[in-house]
């Protein structure tokens, strides 16, 4: 879900069609002192919490050692949120960059995190010669090879892997089931088979996962959205194709409901499949709201709550991830401008590295 939808979310005006580690000394300090937070800490929860997972931009990373250090203590997941796109590990056709990703999956390989890989395939960050790619024999065989080669070089060191990312159109309802793109234009809708096939026979005891955004709610088109992945899971299935996990990215907005019932029918399918079900990419949209921070992140922890219940009331999830750690380094902002000169606040930390009842929220739901 990046720039390919901002004309969308400008035009549309009914939102609706917009698009382990232990708690150690966590305390409430969110801006503007202690809040009233919606849950009561007598929440029951179950004894197998999934871990708390965080994307990793590769510039703090590199550059803000207070990252690092936050990585180390709460992270239970780690995902290189750009490093094994094809952008960045494919500059050129005959070569590959894996110094960014590598950076990553030592630290985490250090710290004993386990790290799911993004992504094998999407629409968007690809160099332009491949995007420029128009005979289908060359496609296949350029996605084959791209898929053995870096599935195969983290074989047993990458415990997921988002295969496919994004791969269901925006609206099924107006464009048909299919993300237009290089993958489905050039190679129709086997390009989805191809990528698990590649990376099922490059590394047989990794956990194969479809990714996508607008899956949480009970709009006509997110049902058509829910559908269009189920019969993707059935294909899959059908051909003894391994696939083994959907993420829900939940880029939640803060305006939108979570379709309660609508997306436990959904995780309960997915389950009934043999399927499991992952956070990938939360954070909340918070453009809509007033500036005030503390009646923000109010907001924002009842949105993820809402969210948190009903996906943990269908079934375990495999991990709960978060798209970054500090709003400091957020796509939100970019993508979601707001109308005034107000800090986007999607994720647990602030942009000066603090805290905030996001994080508090979420610590209850993970290890
Ligand atoms: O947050 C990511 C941003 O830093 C990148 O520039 C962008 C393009 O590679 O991708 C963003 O992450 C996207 C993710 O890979 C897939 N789901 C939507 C995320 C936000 O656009």
């Amino acid at each position: 879900m990046w720039m390919r939808n901002l004309s969308n979310f400008q035009s549309d005006n009914r939102l609706e069609l917009l698009t382990r580690r232990s708690a150690i000394g966590v305390i409430s300090a969110g801006v503007g002192g202690s809040l009233t937070l919606p849950w009561s800490i007598s929440d029951a929860f179950s004894a197998t919490k999934p871990p708390f997972g965080v994307a990793v931009h590769l510039d703090p990373f590199r550059n803000e050692p207070i990252f690092r250090e936050l990585l180390k203590k709460h992270a239970g997941l780690i995902v290189p949120m750009n490093a094994l796109k094809w952008a960045s590990l494919r500059h050129t056709e005959g070569k590959f960059d894996f110094g960014g990703a590598d950076e990553i999956i030592d630290f985490a390989e250090a710290n004993g995190q386990p790290i799911h890989g993004h992504a094998l395939l999407w629409y968007h960050a690809n160099p332009s010669w491949i995007d420029a790619v128009t005979s289908p024999q060359l496609l296949e065989r350029l996605l084959n090879e791209h898929i053995e080669t870096v599935v195969g070089r983290y074989a047993g060191r990458i415990a997921t892997w988002d295969v496919v990312n994004e791969v269901v159109a925006h609206d099924p309802l107006t464009q048909g089931k299919w993300r237009k793109g290089v993958w489905h234009d050039i190679l129709g809708p086997r390009h989805v088979e191809i990528a698990f096939a590649a990376a099922a026979k490059a590394d047989p005891n990794c956990r194969l996962f479809i990714n996508d955004y607008d899956l949480e709610d009970d709009s006509l088109r997110t049902e058509a959205r829910q559908r269009a992945i189920l019969q993707i899971v059935r294909r899959l299935q059908k051909k003894n194709i391994p696939i083994h996990g959907v993420g829900l990215q939940a880029h939640l907005y803060a305006e939108r409901r979570t379709g309660r019932e609508n997306l436990i029918k959904f995780v309960r399918e997915l389950k009934t499949l043999g399927l499991e079900v992952a956070v990938t990419e939360l954070d909340v949209i918070d453009w809509k709201l007033s500036a005030d921070p503390v009646v923000r992140d109010r907001a924002v922890v009842a949105t993820v709550k809402e969210f948190l219940d009903a996906i943990t009331e269908a079934g375990p999830v495999r991990n709960i991830t978060t798209w970054g750690l500090s709003d400091k380094y957020s796509w939100i902002k970019d993508v979601f401008p707001r109308d005034d000169s107000a800090i986007a606040r999607p994720l647990p930390f602030d942009r000066d590295w603090n805290q905030k009842p996001l994080f508090d929220l979420i610590k209850k739901y993970t290890q």
